[in-house]
């Protein structure tokens, strides 16, 4: 049994660390979600709350906290170490939620939201993001992307400066898990739990997951007549250790700029609607094929950012895709959308910003990098004029 002073301590140590992570969000960084809770991780409880303009770590835990999230250390350090995430931890159990009151917003809403702020190494401010929505010489209406060879760094670095967007061939030469095959693969994951998309994240409502293993899930896929329709979204999950040994990291950055390597596997028609990350990111197809519309970050206010709960730097768009809008895209962003398939051993470089839509057109598995511990590349280039 821990003594009261071991607690205190614990305590004390677990509200200093975070309330120092808490004073460097900026100001301008919050949504309209506003939530409180407890979080536990082993002896030391601290309350949380989500204010409309600052994050409040307090030592004194609050009737009101809307629930308490229990974890142990390590699942803590791999959170800050951003080797796991919220998602992941929820469905494999690590993270538990202990108590619940009634509220709009869910507890994996409200963690991911906090967590994210809280642990980020960067952040974006207003302005940041406005740069980023600058029109660069260069990508504007190329209706094609480049395609450049994966080891050509020196090309990358060109592209990335003026925020290209890029096709990377031969990426994945040397992953086990292309030589493997996807039988194989589905053989040696026996026991990776993972979450399924049930209903994508929308305007009004969070969104929704449930629980499956990963080699029951591609049994579905492989075994349904119909390449599992039906079947829902493995969407964006952790990568298990036994995972993690059969791919790489993208070799453009370096290695520390990289945490939280997540994976995406669906049947024909699973996808995710229009949405921009703030985030550099690589998307790596292993298997199948994926098509992705892109369009580029100058229309981002004509794409109807949305700022919800969830992920700040994840804002889903009011246009749903090209063809199911949830009002008019306007017809100049339309004629510029760039279309691309990824096929088996493709990737595909996205800078910050960019808006992308994303259907898999048959069995698909892919993974995606972001690189969260660094700011968005464009953003290290002076402004440039746009090439009119
Ligand atoms: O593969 C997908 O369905 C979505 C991937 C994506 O949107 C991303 O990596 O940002």
């Amino acid at each position: 049994m821990a003594s009261v002073e071991t607690l205190e301590a614990a305590t004390t140590s677990l509200t200093r660390f975070l309330k120092e992570k808490a004073a460097r969000i900026p100001a301008d960084y919050f949504s309209g979600l506003e939530a409180s809770f407890s979080l536990r991780v082993e002896q030391g409880v601290t309350f949380i709350a989500i204010k409309s303009d600052r994050v409040l770590v307090d030592q004194s835990t609050d009737g009101k906290a809307m629930f308490q999230a229990e974890m142990k250390q390590d699942s803590f350090d791999a959170l800050v170490d951003r080797k796991s995430d919220v998602l992941t931890m929820l469905n494999t159990g690590d993270i538990k939620i202990t108590r619940q009151a009634d509220s709009k917003h869910t507890p994996l809403q409200v963690l991911q939201y906090a967590i994210t702020l809280l642990l980020s190494n960067w952040y974006l401010s207003e302005s940041a993001i406005s740069q980023i929505e600058e029109p660069r010489v260069g990508y504007i209406q190329r209706a094609e992307l480049p395609l450049i060879a994966s080891s050509d760094v020196v090309q990358f670095r060109r592209n990335a400066e003026i925020g290209q967007p890029m096709l990377l061939g031969g990426m994945t030469q040397d992953w086990p898990i292309c030589a493997l095959g996807l039988e194989n693969v589905r053989e040696q994951v026996r026991d990776v739990s993972v979450s399924l998309l049930t209903r994508e994240h929308g305007s009004d409502k969070p969104a929704e997951y449930t629980k499956s293993t990963l080699h029951d899930y591609l049994q579905t896929l492989s075994e349904s007549s119909d390449e599992g329709r039906a079947a829902p979204y493995l969407a964006a999950n952790a990568v298990s250790d036994e995972i993690a040994e059969m791919i790489k990291l993208p070799p453009q950055f370096p290695a520390e700029a990289f945490a939280n390597t997540r994976m995406w596997v669906g049947p024909p028609g699973t996808g995710l609607d229009f949405h921009r990350d703030l985030i550099d990111n690589f998307i790596v197809q292993v298997f199948g094929r994926k098509k992705i519309r892109l369009i580029a970050p100058h229309h981002g206010k004509a794409m109807l950012p949305k700022r919800l709960g969830g992920n700040p730097f994840y804002h889903p768009s009011g246009h749903n895709t090209l063809e199911r809008a949830e009002s008019q895209i306007p017809d100049d962003v339309i004629s510029e959308a760039i279309e691309v398939t990824l096929t088996e051993g493709e990737a595909i470089y996205l800078p910050a910003g960019w808006w992308h839509q994303v259907e898999n057109e048959t069995v698909s598995w892919s993974f995606n990098f972001f690189a969260v511990n660094q700011p968005p590349v464009v953003l290290n280039q002076p402004q440039q004029e746009q090439n009119q």
